[in-house]
């Protein structure tokens, strides 16, 4: 076995099913190491989206997706992905190629500081220095990947670790040809150095992952929890994806949330836990519902720019704050109540509390529910009369984007992904988009990163094989990540990308024109981003009047379950939704 077995099995033993990669002389063994063990290996055009595929693995599945990439700009093209990925708290495993253990920092091709540029961005991070730390390290990773808070790691993989005994020992034995006695001692010292690099390795073996038990809440603090809200009037619950980090757990979950009986907002990766429809789930002016509620429990959010750094939150409501991270949990705002713990427990025991003492009696609740509903309902006919209208201005004869984001909801089932890349044309999706069930939404996060899109996608349809992947890119996001059309084509991932297309980057074009009054930069063409696509070896399609919004829509979903990847490229007219929305 070499280096590059060994980590494989570790791979295989964490439950790891794919491996996302773009390859490298530096990291080939490990390549060859998974598939011989089965692992799935996806070869990528790029190595961010290798990471964003994997961190969608995580989100989706709670095991730590994996990517592989070589030394050098092979880590350096992912550092975004990983700071994604660290924002998110999602469980990442990156392996990092690097030059070889003698010759770092000695100019060897790829050869950078990786551990000085990585270590801000990851929780946790290692070099390995001999064969025999490989397993150890790696599981150490994974651990630390998904325990606690979330978050990416990276495990350095010197290429002189990774290729066979006897092959490193040819190259030592090759650098080493010169006669004399400085030839012979340079010949002791590099068999010194690779007795040392291989002593042992044989007798490590991978290990069963170590149980990663989710930190559980005082029962005090839960019992607290539980008295102030049978006395609230209009408390309001508000769950962010920290709230879904064990998948086992959900519908247990969302049988608790029923039983609690207080509305609920549910954002982020905890869209679509209580499905379509609850009774008890808001979606809109949640701003306001957060000035009148008189008891806040946040859940596994911190209380950062979505809620107006705490302001969103009346100044005499009680605060309770749940979360997995001592700094998020007291962020911006002081919880009355914080509660240091993971945010599903909590809520979970919780419920079983309140129902041991005979149920909060939610209906209590009734009128502050109803008030919150009515006030839900008429945003939604709002935005339905504002889909009807007929586009005016400039682009007057293209589609309204609100009329396709209704025709997109209409085509989801519950096991429908959708993965959201963009600005104003995905956060309007956002108000009429809505996921069908639990962890069902992929979005970048608070890291704000465009160009997630086809990473995710590609994560999320390998770990749903029967499930429809939607992608809604703005044309300016879907650039960044549309050579993966020619990954969905190689590998059948079958998604569904439809580009509402602008002409620009709208949602930065909104502000710059209106305070600047100039659009240097922020406008694009009307680019045929559906041809690229079928370059690529996809399917491409248009819609660029209103009654070919439904049947395009229809074809592209049956191209994609007949197995092939189609990308849509939708022609917006201009619209007054977002006017106003800033972003910063
Ligand atoms: C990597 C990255 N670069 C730039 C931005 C800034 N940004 C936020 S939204 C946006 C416009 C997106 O344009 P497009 O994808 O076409 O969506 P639209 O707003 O036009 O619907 C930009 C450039 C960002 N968030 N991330
Ligand atoms: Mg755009």
């Amino acid at each position: 076995m070499n280096g590059g077995d060994h980590i494989a099995e570790v791979l295989v033993r964490q439950g790891v099913r794919f491996l996302f990669t773009l390859c490298g002389g530096h990291i080939s063994p490990i390549l060859v190491g998974a598939k011989k063990l089965g692992v799935r290996v996806v070869d990528v055009r790029h190595e961010v989206d290798a990471v964003f595929a994997a961190d969608a693995v995580f989100r989706l599945t709670g095991v730590p997706g994996v990517a592989a990439v070589t030394a050098g700009p092979g880590v350096t093209n992912t550092i975004t992905a990983i700071k994604n990925a660290q924002l998110a708290q999602s469980g990442v495993v990156l392996l990092g190629g690097a030059a070889a253990t003698l010759l770092k920092g000695r100019g060897a091709l790829q050869d950078i500081d990786q551990m000085a540029l990585i270590a801000p961005n990851v929780k946790w991070s290692a070099s390995a220095g001999t064969v025999r730390e490989l397993v150890p390290l790696l599981e150490e990773a994974f651990d630390k990947a998904r325990s606690g808070v979330p978050g990416p790691v990276f495990l350095e993989c010197p290429i002189d670790l990774l290729y066979d005994e006897a092959l490193v020992r040819d190259w030592y034995g090759a650098a080493s040809k010169g006669g004399g006695i400085a030839g012979a001692g340079m010949r002791m010292y590099l068999r010194r150095h690779a007795n040392k690099l291989f002593a042992g390795a044989g007798r490590i073996r991978a290990s069963e992952p170590r149980p990663s038990k989710p930190q559980a809440p005082e029962k005090g603090d839960v019992r607290k929890a539980a008295a102030w809200l049978r006395k609230a009037k209009k408390p309001l619950l508000v769950l962010g994806s920290q709230a879904v980090l064990e998948p086992p757990a959900l519908s247990e979950l969302a049988v608790s949330l029923a039983s609690i009986g207080a509305p609920v907002y549910l954002a982020g990766g905890a869209r679509g836990l209580l499905g379509h429809g609850h009774r008890l789930q808001l979606r809109h002016k949640r701003k306001e519902a957060l000035r009148e509620a008189d008891l806040v429990i946040l859940c596994g959010l911190p209380a950062d720019f979505r809620l107006d750094y705490g302001r969103h939150i009346g100044r005499k409501a009680s605060f309770i704050s749940v979360n997995r991270s001592e700094t998020d949990l007291r962020l911006n705002r002081k919880p009355d109540l914080p509660v240091h713990a993971d945010p599903s427990l909590f809520l979970r025991r919780l419920a079983d509390v309140l129902s041991e003492k005979g149920g909060t009696k939610g209906d209590r609740w009734n009128d502050w529910l109803e008030g919150l509903r009515a006030r839900d309902l008429e945003r939604e006919r709002e935005i339905a009369r504002q889909a009807e209208a007929a586009p005016a201005g400039e682009g007057a004869e293209l589609i309204n984007p609100l009329r396709l984001c209704q025709e997109i909801d209409r085509l989801l089932v519950p096991e429908s992904v959708l993965v959201v890349d963009g600005g104003d044309f995905v956060a309007t999706a956002s108000y009429i988009v809505s996921p069908r069930a639990p962890l069902s939404w992929l979005d970048p996060g608070v890291f704000g990163t465009l160009g997630v899109g086809g990473g995710f996608a590609l994560g999320a349809r390998l770990c749903r094989p029967e499930s429809d992947v939607w992608i809604l890119y703005g044309d300016g996001s879907v650039a960044y990540s549309l050579a993966e059309f020619d990954t969905f084509a190689r590998h059948g991932i079958p998604v569904i990308a439809v580009v509402g297309n602008d002409a620009g980057w709208t949602q930065i074009a909104r502000e710059q024109i209106e305070i600047l009054k100039d659009d240097v930069g922020v406008v694009l063409a009307r680019t045929g981003y559906h041809k690229v696509a079928e370059g690529y070896g996809g399917r491409g399609l248009v819609i660029e009047k209103e009654e070919d919004i439904r049947p395009v829509l229809e074809e592209a979903l049956a191209i994609s379950r007949a197995g092939q990847p189609v990308l849509v490229n939708a022609h917006l007219a201009k619209t007054e939704f977002r006017k106003g929305s800033i972003s910063m």
